[in-house]
């Protein structure tokens, strides 16, 4: 069917095609945040309810978006791993990006009373997105551990920051000056020695970031002839059930392969948390 005289306008329309057999990874990050986390009284320096927060957001992304394998978050970001072979919307970039970070977006807005109750949100927040392709699975693994290194980095930083304002009756120029060109084991010490605080005891969220995976759980559950098995919560995707055991009359025993979203505040730099996920850079 002929179009409108105006249809040409359409051949202005591009393809952004992203380049097949590579490994996505959409990082979102809070526009601006530096002002809604004063805005809105955020605790220094990590107010947990609004991490838990971005963590919500994240978990409805990869509720939505089956082919994330792997998200990472920390502060105001979030980092997405796509399934080398995903074909999500034809692999269209604008697609895609602009699809994850609205719907991070308005999760982040949907469930804000539910972690800051006592805090009305008092304007719009919005995130930045981008994607960016990676080669290989050791570029992908040296992206992950920069990402948790930085977490590292910017919370040893910005505790002993705080402590020194809150605690030392610091300004936040004295406190920048005193830290400027320390080293990691140096800022360890002055928390320990002038705060009491021995950092490998702050809360893993703050020190290693937020890791959510897949994980697949199975559980075996006992059925009699005739009658099904106890069903699963709904709140779980189940992805299999098949049935095992041998096969006796009265009852069957059936396992149920359900594949839950877990949320980890675990160290992803070494190889351990990659070994015993082997399906994360499968293709
Ligand atoms: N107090 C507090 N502030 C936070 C927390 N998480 C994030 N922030 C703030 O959010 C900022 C995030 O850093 P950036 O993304 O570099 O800064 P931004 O202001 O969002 O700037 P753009 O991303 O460039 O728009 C931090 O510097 C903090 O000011 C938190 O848990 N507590
Ligand atoms: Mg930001």
């Amino acid at each position: 069917m002929a179009g409108s005289k105006f249809a040409y306008v359409r051949n202005f329309e591009l393809p952004d095609p992203l380049l097949p057999g590579t490994f996505m990874i959409l990082r979102i990050d809070g526009h601006a945040f530096h002002r809604l986390s004063e805005e809105h009284n955020f605790a220094k320096p990590n107010d947990e309810r609004a991490l838990q927060l971005m963590d919500h957001a994240a978990r409805d992304v990869m509720t939505e978006f089956k082919d994330i394998v792997l998200a990472f978050g920390e502060s105001d970001e979030y980092s997405f791993l796509f399934r080398k072979s995903s074909t999500l919307y034809n692999r269209r970039e604008a697609k895609i990006l602009t699809t994850v970070t609205s719907l991070f977006t308005s999760s982040y807005v949907f469930n804000w009373s539910k972690y800051l109750s006592d805090t009305p949100l008092k304007y719009c927040p919005s995130f930045d997105g981008r994607i960016v392709l990676y080669p290989s699975t050791t570029v992908v693994r040296d992206y992950f551990s920069w990402r948790q290194a930085d977490t590292h980095i910017n919370n040893l930083y910005n505790t002993l920051f705080w402590a020194l304002v809150l605690k030392g009756g610091q300004t936040t120029t004295q406190a920048h000056a005193v830290l400027r060109g320390t080293v990691s084991s140096q800022k360890h010490e002055m928390l320990f020695s002038r705060f009491g605080i021995n950092y490998n005891e702050l809360a893993a969220r703050f020190r290693k970031g937020s890791v959510l995976v897949r994980e697949e759980v199975s559980t075996e559950t006992e059925g009699v002839d005739g009658l099904e098995a106890t069903p699963l919560p709904v709140s779980e995707e189940v992805s299999e059930v098949v049935s095992s055991g041998a096969p006796r009359k009265a009852s069957k025993k059936k396992v149920r392969v359900r594949t839950t979203i877990e949320l980890c505040h675990c160290d992803i730099i070494g190889d351990e948390f990659w070994n015993a996920r082997p399906n994360i850079l499968a293709d």
